[in-house]
């Protein structure tokens, strides 16, 4: 079968994939970013591209209408509001996963047509800090270096960076690279005992937000010790005294002296250093200052742009890049020109031949949102991003947009929670089905292609938007014929700034054909029409300030001592195998079996104080909202602190949104909120009792609590309630959402126990067990009984057979085995992973689940030897 090179469409790696139109998909060996490797999540994409649940035709309030009363619709809303309103009145709120073209697009449209710069993306709660820690610093939003400078380094410091979880092949490469050279070393800096940090030679539990304080000092050390590039600062450096004299007043950062000396150690005696970070710098309300101050240190002793070294901001979706390139942002403009810059202005505004251009930054997400709960925002467009879900104070956005007199949503599925607050609904083509350019963390551009037709009237997201231009009136700027088309002018748009004195130059791709486009191979910007292209930036100085010279900054690190009282600090990010709110992760069976449903880690300590129960669940709330999360105890975070994954949603969950409680506050100088700095109290909730239950039918997640997700055999769901019911047989059926066929059902009344099970002739459709505590069942092998005709006594017995042995939660997705497996061989000789991998095969396709497999390992020498 004919295999398409394509690239994943989930994290900012970028990894090239071979895919075949049967949905088989695998690693392109070929691709620079990946060379062949996938993770878990890219390895199940074929498992994601299923037409189920899709919007196959555009919807206004629930009811199918044609394309063209749809864009009609939303030309004539956009522009009554403009002309009623003014161009402020209406806004964009777009993504990081949207291609370049479809991102190209949608900025002239706002920019140049309408005039107004309301369009913000998602990317402001992801990139944002390290965009303006970049513009402070270099003049230019640009990351200096190559994946290939990690595995050059001698030392690699991730900074709030889970790495193994959320970048993982690139962690793989950095692993491959540490096994060829022993000497190399990896420091993690997080709050958080994460896989990454179990992974690296240092682990550094920072106190949140201690990032700036640690770096400063690192700044000293480096003065102190004489290591500061005199001749490179001297040629290319303003500001270090000033960010000397700031770094001099010692802040704490949470580490103890010895821990803080070993890093200084390390960082000052090792030349090739890249320093890796990702949200825990960013999404912090002084994450451009986070940014600057690591920045300030590679500046100081000129480790930058050469081989194995440099600052580098990791993306984390698969076009964060592609997005700031084309200037998708409230506050810029496109192609790295300014916004605030009128020359910039002007040249864009002739390019574009366009009547307008928008003179004042737009909205921020987070005004964004609060101007449509003010009523200020007469019509928003949200496009291929679930903000319902991932904004902050995640309630009150879902009101906001509720609010907003005219909402669109473009999205590739039906049921999500912004969906469900807006008008009308456009179905958009999918990963597989739409075609453009991506780029990744290290300023790759590699092509999306499909290998799928487009499923019902799905169309593609630019074409969506550029039907729109037209029905607003402008026709020719908005002709465009297909995606090639849109970008042309994109790279022919980069040569004009590269005229002005802008770095984002793909100028050298402004004439490719229609057939170059579909060949083009990824390819690193910049790629001037001359064709000199230099791989790294700023090594040799060459900022983009006015005078050429970059910037460090002085940096006043944040008072840590903040009293939260009982409360505990609420740190969130993600998992290995979810994608966000899990709108095609959560598709996959395979990927929803590592963790099954939302959850809240704890510290012992905590848990003990507060009176949770392992596994039982906690009611966490502040002002903003509520969430009740199962309850994990563990000493990988901090007293004080607690952690709960983003992904799960009202479609997954009852209770599990966990933003309804995180925190809108904001970088002043980014606009990004701090996503990982909420404060909660945590309460136990009590429970009247709990369940499991399994089924070949789709659950509703409608308990006080319940978290369903798909199975292999059906879907499977995690319950809880408070009073308990009348009738258990028929709150089974209900859960189990199973009117039909003969049920079974055992209930042990003096210890609170109820078993049913429902059978569709000898074939078991559903499984639900009931106690007073969590439950404990062999959740895996009930799973694999439904549409088996296991007989009754074996079902609801709750365990195994002896020819069945249980799987436990699912530690390796790609190879589908289970940590009770795991165990089983190391409790029948394994002693390191290579051999748990012979004889299961875990960890043998991406790795991901290597750390994971070594704790596993560590756990029982540990035990062995406590009993020796
Ligand atoms: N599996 C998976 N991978 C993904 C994604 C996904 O949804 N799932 N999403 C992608 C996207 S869009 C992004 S942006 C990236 C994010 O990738 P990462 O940034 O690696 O992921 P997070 O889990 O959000 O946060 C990273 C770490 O920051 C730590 N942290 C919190 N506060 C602080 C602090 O004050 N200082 C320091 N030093 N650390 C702190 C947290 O404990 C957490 O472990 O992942 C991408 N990859
Ligand atoms: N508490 C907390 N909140 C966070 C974060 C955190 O660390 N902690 N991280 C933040 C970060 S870094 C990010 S990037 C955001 C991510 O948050 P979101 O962007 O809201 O999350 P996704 O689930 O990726 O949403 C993508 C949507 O686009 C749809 N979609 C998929 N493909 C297409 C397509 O081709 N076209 C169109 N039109 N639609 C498509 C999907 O079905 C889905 O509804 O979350 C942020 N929120
Ligand atoms: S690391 Fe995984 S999620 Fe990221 S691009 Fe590669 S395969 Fe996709
Ligand atoms: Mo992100």
């Amino acid at each position: 079968m004919t295999k398409t090179c394509t690239t994943c469409p989930y994290c900012g790696v970028g990894c090239g994939v071979l895919a075949e139109p049967n949905t088989a998909v695998a690693g392109d060996p070929q691709h620079p970013a990946n060379f062949g490797r996938l993770c878990s999540k890219g390895t199940a994409l074929g498992e994601t591209v299923g037409l189920e649940g899709r919007l196959l035709a555009p919807r206004l309030q629930g009811k199918d209408v044609s394309w063209d009363q749809a864009l009609d619709l939303v030309a004539e809303k956009f522009q009554t509001a403009i002309q009623e309103h003014g161009p402020d009145s209406v806004a964009f709120y777009v993504s990081g996963q949207l291609l370049t073209e479809d991102y190209y697009v949608a900025n002239k449209l706002m920019k140049g047509f309408i005039g107004s710069a309301n369009i913000d993306t998602n990317s402001r709660l992801c990139m944002a800090s390290s965009v303006a820690g970049h513009k402070r610093a270099f003049g230019t939003d640009t990351v200096p270096g190559q994946y290939e400078d990690f595995e050059e380094a001698d030392l690699v410091v991730l900074v709030g960076s889970n790495t193994a979880w959320c970048h993982p092949v690139l962690f793989r490469r950095l692993e491959a690279a540490k096994a060829a050279r022993p000497e190399m070393k990896i420091v993690v800096i997080d709050p958080r005992r994460t896989a990454t940090a179990k992974a690296a030679d240092l682990h550094l539990a920072i106190a949140p937000d201690g990032d700036a304080a640690l770096f400063n000092r690192l700044l000293t050390e480096i003065a102190r010790r004489g290591l500061i590039n005199q001749e490179y600062v001297d040629a290319h450096v303003e500001g270090m005294s000033v960010a000397l004299e700031a770094a001099g007043t010692p802040h704490p950062c949470g580490l103890t002296e010895d821990e803080i000396q070993t890093f200084l150690n390390m960082w000052c005696s090792t030349d090739k250093v890249v320093t890796l970070y990702s949200q825990g710098v960013n999404q912090s309300w002084c994450g451009s200052d986070k940014v600057n101050a690591i920045i300030n240190c590679h500046l100081a002793t000129g480790r930058i742009g050469r081989v194995g070294m440099g600052p580098f901001s990791m993306t984390g979706q698969p076009n964060a890049m592609g997005g700031r390139e084309v200037g998708g942002l409230a506050n810029m403009l496109a192609a790295h020109l300014d916004l605030e810059n009128a020359r910039h202005r002007s040249a864009v505004k002739e390019f574009w031949a366009a009547p307008t251009i928008a003179d004042h930054a737009g909205l921020k997400a987070v005004d964004l949102f609060q101007a449509c709960a003010d009523g200020k925002i007469k019509a928003l467009w949200v496009m291929s991003t679930n903000p319902a879900v991932s904004m902050p104070e995640a309630d009150a956005v879902a009101a906001a947009i509720r609010n907003v007199p005219f909402t669109v949503s473009t999205d590739i599925l039906v049921d999500t929670d912004t969906n469900a607050c807006c008008d009308l609904l456009l179905p958009a083509t999918g990963w597989g089905e739409k075609s453009g350019t991506v780029t990744n963390s290290e300023r790759r551009i590699s092509r999306q292609r499909p290998f799928l037709p487009a499923p019902g009237q799905a169309r593609h997201d630019w074409a969506i938007i550029a039907d729109v231009g037209r029905r607003m009136g402008w026709v020719e700027a908005f002709d465009f014929a297909n995606e090639a088309e849109v970008f042309r002018e994109h790279a022919a748009l980069s040569g004009v700034a590269a005229s002005l004195g802008r770095d984002f130059d793909i100028s050298g791709l402004a004439d490719l054909s229609d057939s170059a486009f579909d060949a083009l191979e990824p390819v690193v910007w910049p790629v001037p029409a001359d064709g000199i292209s230099p791989k790294r930036f700023f090594a040799g100085g060459g900022f983009y300030h006015p005078d050429g010279k970059a910037r460090m900054l002085a940096i006043t690190p944040p008072d840590l001592s903040v009293d939260l009282g009982t409360n505990l600090r609420f740190n969130t990010g993600r998992v290995r195998d979810h994608w966000h709110t899990m709108t095609r992760t959560g598709r996959a069976p395979q990927l929803g079996a590592h963790l099954a449903e939302p959850y809240l880690e704890i510290h012992p300590e905590d848990a003990a104080a507060i009176g949770l129960q392992e596994v039982g669940l906690a009611e966490v709330q502040n002002s903003h909202g509520r969430a009740l999360l199962r309850v994990m105890i563990t000493d990988n975070v901090q007293i004080g602190e607690c952690f709960a994954p983003m992904h799960w949603t009202g479609e997954t969950s009852s209770q599990g949104r966990i933003n309804a409680l995180v925190t809108g506050r904001v970088d002043p100088v980014s606009g990004q909120p701090a996503l990982k700095g909420a404060s909660v109290s945590v309460t136990p909730y009590e429970a009247g009792w709990y369940g499991f239950a399994a089924s070949r039918a789709e659950m509703e997640p409608a308990r006080p609590y319940a978290a369903v997700a798909k199975t292999k055999t059906g879907w499977r769901a995690e319950v809880a309630g408070h009073k308990l019911p009348s009738d258990w047989e028929k709150e089974a059926r209900q859960i189990l959402n199973l009117n039909g066929g003969q049920t079974s059902v055992v209930e042990d009344k003096a210890r609170g126990l109820v078993r049913v099970a429902i059978y569709e002739g000898a074939v078991l459709a559903g499984v639900f067990f009931a106690a007073p505590d969590p439950v404990v069942v062999a959740r895996s092998a009930s799973i694999d009984q439904i549409g088996t005709e296991t007989p009754a006594g074996r079902v609801l017995a709750g365990v195994p057979g002896a020819d069945q042995p249980a799987k436990g939660a699912i530690v390796c997705a790609c190879m589908d085995v289970g940590r009770e497996e795991l165990r089983r061989a190391i409790a029948g000789g394994a002693t390191s992973v290579p051999m748990l991998g012979d004889c299961t095969g875990a960890g043998t396709n991406c790795g991901s689940c290597r750390p994971e497999m070594q704790e596993l390992l560590d756990v029982t020498s540990n035990q062995r030897m406590a009993a020796e």
